[in-house]
């Protein structure tokens, strides 16, 4: 399995509206091996197709323990309901590292996908999972946490983006 670059904000990947996924291949099977692998190494609790580069409709998450995987694999999802009821908590991305902020989002989803070979799939979920999958859905549509926040946070954390470019570029690792 391969890790793959993450691909850091901004780029214009990140905010393009990706397109559905039409074949279960091989290929796409690879993706999500190697998906996993790079979400776990970098470590991430979710990981969506645009962060590395590939403008599909598909993200995996695991909230499971360190020692007890629970990979999920989501493709072409839908938010069919969400609840009325919201909740606000801190949030990061590993196209942002570092950058934190409280992120107001629905408290409970339910929503459809797909499964590796294609299976249509339903998952009810609330707390940090809900939380997660809102997240990763918003990455397909070209949404970051970031757009989801004022603005003056918004341009801080940006700011602090482009800072730790240019010292990056001063003196690479
Ligand atoms: O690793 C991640 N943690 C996280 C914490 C709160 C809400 C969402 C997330 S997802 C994030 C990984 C990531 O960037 N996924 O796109
Ligand atoms: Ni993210």
């Amino acid at each position: 399995m391969a890790i793959l670059e993450i691909i850091e904000a901004p780029d214009p990947r990140l905010s393009t509206k990706c397109q559905p996924v039409e074949r279960f291949d091989g290929a796409l099977a690879r993706l999500l091996d190697d998906m996993l692998a790079t979400m776990y190494r970098a470590p991430g609790i979710g990981l969506a197709a645009p962060q590395v580069g590939v403008l599909q409709r598909l993200f995996v998450v695991d909230l499971g323990p360190e020692d007890e995987r629970a990979p999920l694999v989501v493709i072409n999802p839908e938010i069919v309901t969400r609840s009325s009821a919201i909740s606000s908590a801190e949030e990061g991305c590993l196209s942002l590292p570092k950058q934190y902020a409280d992120v107001v989002r629905a408290e409970a989803v339910t929503i459809r996908f797909q499964g590796r070979q294609g299976e249509l799939q339903e998952l009810t979920a609330d707390g940090l999972l809900a939380r997660c999958l809102q997240h990763e859905i918003d990455h397909l549509d070209g949404v970051l946490f970031v757009d989801r926040i004022s603005a003056l946070k918004r341009t801080m954390i940006m700011r602090r983006m482009a800072k730790a470019r240019r010292e990056r570029l001063r003196s690479p690792a």
